[in-house]
Parts: structure tokens; C-alpha cells; sequence
């Protein structure tokens, strides 16, 4: 039988980023907010690095020219620094004509402690492929290495991590975030590849772009990986394109947000109704979402396994919005109070496909407008989900009650922008989307803030949250409410080795007990 879908909040009722430019203008100084750039030039149209002292500490990004040279006695046998190695690796392949190998032969000269370990060969498969496809990496390498040296001039303030529990931003230009990505490419990151437990970095995501150019364990992933190749060159070629259409000469801005507990709402006692929501089958928070506050099904490490084979919603994303990698090299993993949010990220690419299916289509002309900053009107919130390994599981309290507050830390803030979501930690993470829809709206509610919900072309699930989201509003339950009965249902639920009624059965009865009172 077709299932048929009752009309919809309309989705041009929802309100965008553009809906509240004024907020996004505002000055950018703020405590806890470091600006890579000099406002002032940059006001006046010229981005120039702001100026700072070189460090090289564990509160800050460890840049590779920085790296400290080993004590030597002898001063005329001394060998050359690390940076050094990698200067005249990087150089050579500036001069022209260079093959896969030749790129592997640089990034291991300066890498030599992993020749045992680093493969090549999805890099390889992908250069096989080439006469297929967009053939210009022989003139690409080299302005990508071009573009990695100039890392000292083009960023000279430290970096500082973005470490747990801490409220801090960073806003940077688009040129030197490609900067950056150019040398997580060429693997120039100090201290970044050992990711034992206990290791320094043992709690950040990898940045550096070894794992994207190996596939040791299945053979039929290399075509992937060629795919992911693919959209990650030509974010290189538009970032080092000199001619039209201009370089991206934008910001972009990084909040690492969390939320004290005690600042958490008490789910006991909010008695706030539900807000609009706008459902469909059709869409994708992707595009649909543009303007909206955009959720990132994220991993704790942030970019989740884009570095590597990892192929969902959080990977596709930062393969066509590359800029959203180079959060991996200073957002440490999310605890459940805290959400890293991106204002401005550009789009690259279209993709097709998802998982087993994804390919690289063609180059995304972004058009998006943009703030005084330069930002994008588009916005991202990477919020991770617990990953149910049985399923069960989610229906406690304690976790329901978790994902309520992770939703609410990445719902909030005084930009009240719709939220553009769909079926989060309902993949790769096997929640139930009946029961993550309920929470996504009640966090929003609580935020204040409109809903868009497309669910990935499942009909009938749009269907049956929309006839809940129509029941709970008109009868106008509160999220107080609403919390009391899925706690309700999370102890008949532990209760029951049989389920006669699922959630939304459980709750239906509870309205109708409610209605009839
Ligand atoms: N728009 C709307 N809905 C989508 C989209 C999209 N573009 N893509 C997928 N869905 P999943 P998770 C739907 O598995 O369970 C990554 O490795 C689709 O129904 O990406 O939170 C991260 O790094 C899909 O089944 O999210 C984490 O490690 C569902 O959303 C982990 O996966 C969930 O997508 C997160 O897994």
C-alpha cells in the first residue's frame, strides 16, 4: 500500500542563517576565540596572518617547522632538522613531473620511522585510474607541496587544541586551512601518528593522511578509496587554482562548545511544547539544510573514519566540505556534554551514492552568501552519538537521558536557526530513529529552535514520526512530560522479554490516557 504523507511544516517557514545576519556580523573578538588573521587588513580587504610567537607545548597545535632539533655536541656533524628533511622533500616536488612514487618516496623521507607500516596502495589504484579520470596530478603535486611550505608565512600564531572541556573558538581563512590540509596530505604532522593509548595524541582523531593512501584489509574497498582520492584532489585544485573562479578567500570558524552539567536542562521539569517540524523521504540535511544548523552524525573523533574507510553521513560530508578535516588536528574527542560547531565551511563537491555505492560526481559551484566574515551561511554541529552495540541498550534512562543533553549541547546557543537532521546515531551506531527523532525534538524544543527531518527516503518512517509529532502537539504534551513517558517505557521495556507495544504504540496510549482524563 502507498503510504501517503500528511502536509508538512513548509521548509521555506524555517528560519536560516540569513534570517539572522545581523548576529553573524558581530565583531569576532571574544574571549576564548583565536583569529589566525589580522581583523583589521582584513576588514580593508587583505588577509595577512595575525603575528605571534612560535611555541611548541602541549596546549597548541606542534607544527612541523617547529620541531625542535635533537641536542648535538657537535655542531658541524649535526644532522639537519626534521623540518629541513622535509623542506627538501617537499621541494623537489615542486620542480615538476611527479609520480605516486615519487610523492611516497618524499612523505617517507621524513617519515622513515613508519616505512614498515605505511602502504601505498590505494594512492596507486587510484593513479591506475587516472587515464579515467581527471588526469592533472602531475601538475596538482606540485602546487599542493608548493602550497604546504609556505606554512610558516602563512600562519604565525600558535594553534591552540581545542582540549575537553573547554569553551574555545578558532577562526581562520580559507587559504590557511588549505595550507594545513596540505601538510596533513604530505603527513607532515610531528607526534601525530602513534595513536597507541597513552600516546600524546592518544585522544585526537589522526590528521595526517597516511591511512588514506593505504587499504591493507580489503581489496574491494580500493575503489572507494579512489573515490575519496578523487573529491579530496580536487578540493587541491580549486584551492590552488590561481584563475577563475577565484580562490576561496573566506573564514571559517571553529567553536568547540560544552556545557557545564549543572547548566544542563532538568528533563523533570521543562514544561516547554514541542516546536514545528518539517518531514520528508526526499532531501538531504546536506543541501535541503543549507542555512540551517546542519548535524553532523559524528564520531567523538571528529571526521569519524574519513581519513580512513569509513563511508557515512559524517565522512561524505567532510569529503565534499574538506575544510571540515582539518578539525581533526585540534579537536580533541567529544565528551557528552560538549559539540564542536563549523560557521562557514564552502561545499566542493557533489557526491552520488552512500557507503558501498559513493562516488565522486563533479565540482559544487558554491554560490552560498556569505557573512562580513566571509562565511558561509552554512553551519555544521558535530554531535556523536552512543554507539549501541546492542541495540537493547538504548532504552535506558541513563541513556536516554545522554543523548537528550548531547542533542541539547549541540542544539544550543542564541541563534535560534532551524536544525537540519535526519536519522542520527541510526546507522553505523544502530539506535532506533523513533526514539532519536523524539529526542532531536525535544532538545530542540528546549532550545527553542524549528526542526527540518529528512529521513533518507524510509516513507514510512517519516509517516509514522510526523502522526506522532501531529499527536503530541495537538494534545500540546510538554517535554517534561514526554520524558516521564519514555522513562515509563524504558522500565516496561526492562521489564518485558516479549514487546507487545513499540514506543510509539506505548506513547500513543499514553496521550489517549492523558486525552481521556
Ligand atoms: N541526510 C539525511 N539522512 C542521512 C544522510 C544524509 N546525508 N546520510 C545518512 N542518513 P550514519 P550514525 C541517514 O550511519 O549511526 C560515522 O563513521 C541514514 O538513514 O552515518 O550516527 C561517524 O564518524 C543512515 O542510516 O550515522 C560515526 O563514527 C542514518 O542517517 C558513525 O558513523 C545514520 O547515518 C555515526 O553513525
Amino acid at each position: 500500500p502507498s503510504i501517503e504523507l500528511g502536509p508538512t511544516y513548509p521548509i521555506r517557514n524555517l528560519k536560516t542563517m540569513q534570517d539572522f545576519y545581523k548576529e553573524f556580523d558581530q565583531p569576532l573578538l571574544k574571549k576564548e576565540h583565536t583569529i589566525l588573521i589580522d581583523l583589521k587588513c582584513f576588514q580593508s580587504g587583505v588577509i595577512v596572518p595575525h603575528q605571534g610567537t612560535d611555541v611548541w607545548d602541549q596546549h597548541h597545535v606542534k607544527f612541523p617547522h617547529l620541531y625542535p632539533r635533537p641536542p648535538s655536541h657537535h655542531k658541524s656533524h649535526a644532522q639537519p632538522s626534521r623540518w629541513e628533511v622535509t623542506r627538501r622533500a617537499l621541494l623537489s616536488l615542486t620542480k615538476g613531473s611527479n609520480s605516486i612514487g615519487d610523492v611516497q618516496t618524499a612523505i617517507m623521507s621524513y617519515n622513515s620511522s613508519n616505512k614498515d607500516k605505511w602502504t601505498f596502495d590505494a594512492l596507486y589504484n587510484y593513479g591506475q585510474r587516472l587515464q579515467t579520470m581527471d588526469n592533472n596530478l602531475h601538475l596538482l603535486i606540485p602546487k599542493m607541496a608548493k602550497l604546504a611550505l609556505n606554512l610558516p608565512e602563512l600562519i604565525k600564531k600558535p594553534i591552540p587544541l581545542l582540549r575537553q572541556q573547554q569553551n574555545q573558538g578558532i577562526t581562520m581563512s580559507q587559504q590557511q586551512i588549505s595550507c594545513l590540509l596540505a601538510n596533513a596530505f604530505f603527513c607532515t604532522f610531528p607526534h601525530r601518528n602513534d595513536t597507541k593509548p597513552g600516546s600524546e595524541y592518544a585522544n585526537y582523531p589522526t590528521i595526517n593522511f597516511s591511512s588514506l593512501f593505504a587499504n591493507k584489509t580489503d581489496p574491494t574497498k580500493l575503489d572507494l578509496k579512489a573515490e575519496k582520492l578523487r573529491a579530496i584532489f580536487h578540493y587541491f585544485n580549486t584551492v590552488t587554482n590561481d584563475e577563475e573562479p577565484a580562490k576561496p578567500d573566506g573564514l571559517v570558524t571553529f567553536e568547540r562548545i560544552s556545557i557545564p552539567p549543572s547548566k544542563l536542562p532538568n528533563w523533570n521539569t521543562t514544561k516547554v511544547p514541542l516546536r514545528n517540524l518539517h518531514i520528508s523521504p526526499e532531501g538531504s540535511i546536506e543541501n535541503e539544510g543549507t542555512g540551517m544548523l546542519q548535524v553532523d552524525f559524528a564520531s567523538r573523533f571528529i571526521g569519524g573514519g574519513v581519513l580512513g574507510s569509513g563511508l557515512v553521513q559524517e565522512e561524505i560530508l567532510f569529503l565534499m566540505s574538506p575544510e571540515l578535516i582539518v578539525a581533526r588536528l585540534f579537536t580533541e574527542k567529544l565528551a557528552d556534554n560538549e559539540c564542536l560547531k563549523i560557521t562557514g565551511p564552502q561545499m566542493y563537491s557533489y557526491t552520488s551514492g552512500y557507503s558501498k555505492t559513493f562516488s565522486w560526481v563533479c565540482p559544487y559551484d558554491d554560490r552560498t552568501k556569505r557573512d562580513i566574515w566571509k562565511r558561509r551561511y552554512r553551519q555544521v554541529v558535530a554531535i556523536d552519538a552512543l554507539d549501541f552495540k546492542n541495540p537493547r541498550e538504548q532504552y535506558t534512562k541513563d541513556n536516554i537521558k545522554r543523548e537528550l543533553n548531547k542533542a541539547f549541547v549541540g542544539f544550543h546557543g542564541d541563534v535560534k536557526t532551524a536544525i537540519a537532521t535526519g536519522n542520527w546515531g541510526c546507522g553505523a551506531f544502530k539506535g532506533d530513529p523513533k526514539l532519536k527523532a523524539l529526542i532531536q525534538l525535544m532538545a530542540a524544543a528546549v532550545n527553542g529552535r524549528d526542526m527540518a527531518y529528512f529521513t533518507f527516503g524510509n516513507k514510512e518512517l517519516a509517516k509514522e514520526i510526523q502522526t506522532m509529532h501531529e499527536k503530541l502537539t495537538m494534545k500540546k504534551v510538554t517535554v517534561d512530560k514526554l520524558y516521564n513517558w519514555l522513562k515509563d517505557f524504558s522500565a516496561y521495556y526492562a521489564r518485558e522479554h516479549h514487546f507487545p507495544k513499540d514506543l510509539y504504540g506505548f506513547i500513543s496510549e499514553k496521550i489517549d490516557h492523558k486525552a481521556s482524563l
